[in-house]
């Protein structure tokens, strides 16, 4: 049976118990005042709070929503204030603690109360005989790693990135891994939207998003797949609101009922706190996990056949100049009959005709996604549905149109941009050799996955690590922990203590960082740094706060120690130049990249920063065909295969109340969930099918047979709305669980929504 559309009109859902409320509004202010009681904010974090994501100001490290450059008073949101306040925190961890405890113990800790500990301020190294961390100086620590790394072969070894260290940091980064002699350099985004970069780069030439603002000031029809815009990416509530003011429809694809996409009260405006709220989305279809590929399908083929009956809905000038494989995708769309797409959508045809009905009409559409399409077996294969979509009415490249993925960590889009990545073919590599007088290795490295499956197999000698968390956030985590022990070298450049940071190698370091709201003083005086947001929109950022510690150093200047303590000298790479003056970094970003980075230190610091520019969105097509590329799928699902009986469709979930492995609290609030993180969501007619009763805890395993037991025990069973045989859980709790060879198969993103599991009571 197909999912009844929820009636977001409706203010009240009578069969739900959930949170009743909306995204923002008083839920959103006492989320953030529960934060600044629990822990009064340190001074001055109030006063970045206010310059936050405004020109001059600093930009937040939460999620990488573009930064208008007319700002709302408080351009910031709940869990952007939660990133700033967690980031100021008063609380040190204090290294002689740290001295004092073992690691072993540490363990039992849960991720929270490891982050709560404190902010880190001495570089310590592991101590193998007392099992803890002792306090070293900066320069020993350096000479250490340089040593160790001079030692090993340098295609053993990973730099692996989260997403938030900045274009200066990054290029450094990257540079450093390619003078010592890898491209062994994934980042979060292996985890994340690598399927974008991938996917859309094959189908419209460009590996990121081809919207800007004022597309979303002119389109009348929003799709959105797979993506929280309430927890994840609060901002953009406002742009949708917007939106939907002005009579722009919205349609929601997802599993859950997020209550951000359902309705939407402002913070920023007062009166609303009071008065009306928002209805966000017109229609929302609750699709089986990985069934947007069939649901997208379904469009595509309403479309068509409005088109043979009435014509003049397809756009026939644009597929004829500007695209290729349309009659393949017209032949694939005739031959799936409605019964296949229903059952694999899980949507009725009834609705997905509604929504095609509103498609063909549609002026001008933008589509949105996030996790929910990317983290698939097929997610590759299923952006190339939506591109097919997308195309067949020129949805692409014209005012108020265009695919918009919404990216994550705040500047994991720019890391790419200037370089972290495996993939050699898409860095400039002779122009670096050029300027840095260096021969670049030139052979594929590492994804996230492939450096996972080294440290299994004993390939991988080395890991650095420049933020995040690797060890928590990758899949197969149970599988791959033990294997830590036998690394030669594990270095970790943090803010605060993680589970990545309690699996020590054979020589290990703990390098702390100032944050990005910290003031960071170098020779030249206070430096600024820059960031790429969603929209490719690049913005100068710039810290006032008080370090945590005096001890602290910016992650420029790690990088250039470790580097200067690995590498011959070069006359070409200035690391000491570099480090004094970050302006110095940005003028050797722009020699690389001209074309995106010209003006690069003036243009920043414009309001709303400068746009790198995109070609798709200017229908230049920099794919192989160099056209815009219509697909064809090999099945009707993002799913890597049918569920057997007894198995469901795991999909791993945040809440309202972490950013990735950081666990703020236990409240979801958007979800009116509470209290506990170890709990599994399943919808009643499962758990009387499979005679579960609420408050059950159960164990959930992977259903996957490659030999290897994955279980999480001591989930307790919770009542959901959600599809049939959909059931879900929180990330990073139940890591363990997705496999590490269950990835997307054009860009190995881990099936983090599609992982095949069964409940055993
Ligand atoms: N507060 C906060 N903000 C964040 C983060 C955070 O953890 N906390 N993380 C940051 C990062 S790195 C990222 S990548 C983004 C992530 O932001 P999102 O892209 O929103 O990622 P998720 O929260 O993992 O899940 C997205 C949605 O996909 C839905 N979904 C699951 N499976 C499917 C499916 O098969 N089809 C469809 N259509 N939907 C599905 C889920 O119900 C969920 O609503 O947010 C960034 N911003
Ligand atoms: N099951 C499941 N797994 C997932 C996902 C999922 O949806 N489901 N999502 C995936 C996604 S989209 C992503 S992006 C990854 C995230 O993976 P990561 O980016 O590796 O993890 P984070 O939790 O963001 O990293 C948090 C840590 O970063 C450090 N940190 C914070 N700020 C700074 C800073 O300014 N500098 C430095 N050097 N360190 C800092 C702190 O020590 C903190 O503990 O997880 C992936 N894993
Ligand atoms: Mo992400």
């Amino acid at each position: 049976m197909a999912a009844e559309p929820h009636d977001p009109q409706a203010e009240q859902d009578p069969d739900t118990p959930h949170y009743d409320g909306a995204a923002g509004g008083w839920g959103s202010l006492k989320g953030m005042s529960r934060l600044l009681l629990g822990e009064p904010p340190s001074a001055g974090a109030l006063n970045t709070l206010r310059r936050q994501n405004k020109p001059g100001g600093h930009m937040c490290t939460s999620c990488a929503w573009g930064k208008p450059a007319k700002p709302h008073t408080a351009e910031f949101c709940e869990n952007g204030a939660k990133a700033t306040i967690w980031d100021l925190t008063r609380a040190i961890c204090d290294p002689l603690t740290l001295a004092d405890t073992p690691v072993a113990d540490l363990a039992r800790l849960s991720d929270h109360e490891l982050e709560a500990m404190g902010r880190l301020t001495h570089p310590m190294r592991f101590d193998a005989a007392s099992g803890c961390y002792v306090p070293t100086g900066w320069d020993e620590a350096f000479r250490g790693i340089g040593a160790a790394l001079q030692r090993l072969d340098p295609k053993s070894v990973v730099f692996y990135t989260s997403g938030r260290a900045s274009l200066e940091t990054s290029f450094l980064w990257q540079l450093f891994g390619r003078l010592y002699g890898h491209n062994n350099l994934p980042d979060s985004s292996n985890m994340c939207h690598e399927t974008t970069s991938v996917a859309l780069k094959k189908y419209i030439g460009s590996p990121v998003g081809t919207c800007v603002f004022e597309d979303f000031d002119h389109c009348d029809l929003m799709l959105f797949f797979g993506q929280n815009t309430g927890s994840n990416s609060p901002r953009f509530l406002h742009t949708i609101q917007k939106a939907v003011e002005r009579g722009c429809k919205v349609v929601t694809f997802n599993p859950v009922r997020e209550t951000g996409l359902l309705r939407f009260r402002n913070p920023q405006r007062p009166l609303q706190m009071l008065g009306r709220l928002t209805a966000i989305s017109d229609l929302y279809l609750q699709v089986r996990p990985g069934g947007d590929l069939a649901a997208m399908l379904g469009l595509v083929k309403r479309t068509l056949d409005l088109d043979a009956a009435e014509g003049g809905i397809i756009d026939r000038d644009f597929i004829a100049e500007h695209t290729t494989g349309f009659d393949a995708l017209r032949a694939h769309a005739e031959a799936t009959g409605w019964d296949e797409i229903e059952a694999h959508s899980g949507l009725s045809r009834q609705h997905l005709q509604d929504v095609g009905d509103l498609y063909a009409r549609a002026r001008a559409t933008v589509a949105m996604y996030g996790m929910g399409l990317t983290q698939h077996v097929h997610g590759g294969e299923t952006l190339g549905m939506l591109v097919n979509l997308m195309l067949l009415r020129g949805n692409v490249g014209r005012l108020g149109t265009g695919i918009s993925p919404v990216r994550g960590h705040s500047n994991v889009q720019g890391q790419r941009t200037v370089g972290i990545s495996e993939k050699p073919d898409l860095v400039p590599l002779d122009r670096m050799a050029a300027l840095f007088g260096f021969d670049p290795p030139r052979e594929e490295g590492r994804t996230t996955v492939e450096a996972a499956r080294g440290i299994i197999d004993g390939s991988v000698r080395g890991f650095l690590q420049l933020g995040g968390n690797f060890a928590r956030a990758i899949p197969d985590t149970d599988r791959v922990a033990p294997h830590w022990a036998g690394l030669d070298l594990v270095v970790n450049v943090a803010t605060k203590l993680n589970r990545s940071h309690l699996v020590p190698g054979r020589a290990t370091w703990l390098l702390p960082c100032l944050v990005r709201a910290e003031e960071d003083r170098q020779a030249s005086g206070p430096q600024t740094v820059s960031i790429e947001d969603s929209l490719s929109h690049i913005h100068a950022s710039l810290g006032k706060n008080a370090p945590a510690a005096d001890t602290l150093l910016s992650e420029p200047a790690i990088v250039a120690g470790i580097a200067k303590a690995t590498l011959p000298p070069n006359p070409n790479v200035p690391w000491d130049d570099w480090v004094g003056d970050y302006a110095r970094i940005r003028s050797a970003i722009e020699q690389v990249w001209p074309e995106q980075f010209t003006g690069y230190e003036t243009r920043m610091r414009r309001p709303g920063g400068f746009y790198k520019g995109n070609k798709a969105r200017g229908r230049v097509w920099q794919t192989d065909s160099g056209k815009a590329e219509f697909s064809v799928p090999p099945g009707h699902s993002g799913l890597g295969r049918d569920l057997a009986p007894g198995e469901y469709t795991l999909i791993t979930l945040r809440s309202n109340d972490q950013f990735n492995t950081t666990v703020y609290g236990f409240e979801d609030r958007l979800r009116g969930l509470s209290g506990n993180r170890m709990i599994v969501l399943m919808n009643l007619d499962d758990m009387a099918r499979a005679g579960l009763s609420e408050g059950q805890v159960v164990t959930m395993a992977c259903a996957e047979q490659d030999g290897h037991r994955r279980a999480v025990a001591g989930l307790t069973v919770t009542p959901y709305d959600l599809p049939d045989r959909c059931v879900a859980a929180y990330y990073p709790e139940v890591n363990g669980i997705v496999p590490v060879g269950l990835h997307d198969r054009m860009s190995k993103t881990p099936a983090y929504k599609g992982t095949p599991v069964r409940i055993e009571a």
